[in-house]
């Protein structure tokens, strides 16, 4: 936020000081910037490539014991938010590296966070004792209050995206996280994606897994990729190819504050201009292309990310002749919708 104007210059000085003394503001220097006439926003369009990022992550492997960093992460701080942890004013990202036989410690907090895989196999994250496996391209979301720690059984490094509502939950003066305990082995060898929810419209009557309600945490990209391009497949072209993920028994978003979609692009296709007062985080799972997003056109490839601040009008275009691309996208929207907040426009 920028500082708001308190001070009339045309009224005496020796009211301004009594005002001031008593703790009290004119409303009439600030009332339009309160409420500006156009959307603002300090949130800039922004890419952040995979082929920048890679080799600091693993220098990051390099430099910082896991024990000293407990998460081992570069975040994407937009460039108009500098030093506030943010890549929007309510969403943040962050790229997460963890080495083979390393154990990332268990904690919970208020902040929800979500993890999209970006590159490497055999890591796990452990939600409430649930284990889930970590395969490029898979989401896996830990909600408020759940122990969640990371452990990694495989041979290669493992790269993940982190997006977590910590500038939301700050602003609310609500971020809290538990003291930091050693991992623990996980209850579970898997997690409901892989044996209870697994295909579309079937919920189990009884589940095997504790009642959490949140009855599934991670969506297998294997899955999520084979729904999508069973829609392209059968879609028109100007029928857009984009999937929610939700809770399989409600319909709505896993999570109360961040919503996620996957995002097929057809060879070549370019989708429909829109905007919208959410902000969004994308990932490209894979393929290369472009994306307008107000002013900015930002090129990229698998395993970058790109933001979209509220309000700015967004397109995205498929690059390649033959091949499909796929973005991973995540969002404030669940935040806007409760609070009656949320508008869309087709430009
Ligand atoms: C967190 O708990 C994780 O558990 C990652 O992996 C990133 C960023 C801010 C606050 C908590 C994790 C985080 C985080």
């Amino acid at each position: 936020m920028t500082t708001l104007s308190t001070r009339d210059a045309t009224l005496p000085a020796a009211y301004s000081q009594a005002l001031e003394a008593l703790s009290l503001g004119p409303l009439w220097t600030a009332l339009h910037q309160l409420l500006p006439n156009e959307r603002q926003t300090q949130a800039v369009a922004h890419c952040w490539r995979w082929r920048d990022l890679r080799p600091l992550l693993l220098e990051a492997a390099r430099l910082v014991p896991i024990a000293q960093a407990e998460r081992r992460v570069l975040v994407l701080e937009n460039p108009g938010l500098k030093g506030k942890y943010a890549i929007t004013a309510t969403l943040y990202a962050g790229l997460q590296i963890i080495l083979p036989r390393e154990a990332a410690p268990s904690h919970h907090h208020t902040p929800a966070a979500l993890r999209l895989i970006v590159e490497g196999r055999g890591a796990y994250t452990t939600v409430d004792g649930v284990k889930c496996a970590m395969e490029p391209g898979d989401l896996i979301i830990t909600p408020p209050m759940r122990w969640h720690d990371h452990g990694h059984e495989g041979s290669e490094p493992v790269v993940w995206l982190d997006g977590l509502d910590i500038p939301l939950v700050r602003a609310l003066e609500a971020s809290w996280a538990s003291q930091m305990q050693p991992a623990r082995p996980p209850a579970t060898e898997t997690d409901s994606s892989q044996d209870e929810f697994t295909a579309a419209g079937l919920v189990p009557r009884r589940s095997r897994y504790e009642d959490t309600g949140y009855p599934q945490v991670r969506w297998p990209w294997a899955a999520a990729r084979r729904a999508l391009a069973a829609m392209a497949a059968a879609a028109p072209a100007a029928v857009p190819v984009v999937l929610r993920y939700v809770n399989p028994k409600t319909g709505a978003s896993p999570l109360a504050t961040m919503g996620s979609e996957c995002r097929w692009l057809r060879p070549g296709e370019v989708t429909p201009t829109s905007r919208s007062t959410a902000s969004a985080v994308y990932h490209v799972i894979e393929g290369r292309g472009e994306s307008r997003v107000g002013d900015a056109a930002l090129a990229w490839e698998a395993g970058d990310t790109f933001v979209a601040p509220p309000w700015h009008a967004v397109a995205h275009t498929n690059l390649a002749p033959s091949a499909p691309a796929c973005l991973f996208q995540f969002n404030d929207e669940p935040v806007l919708q409760a609070l009656g907040l949320w508008h869309e426009e087709t430009l």
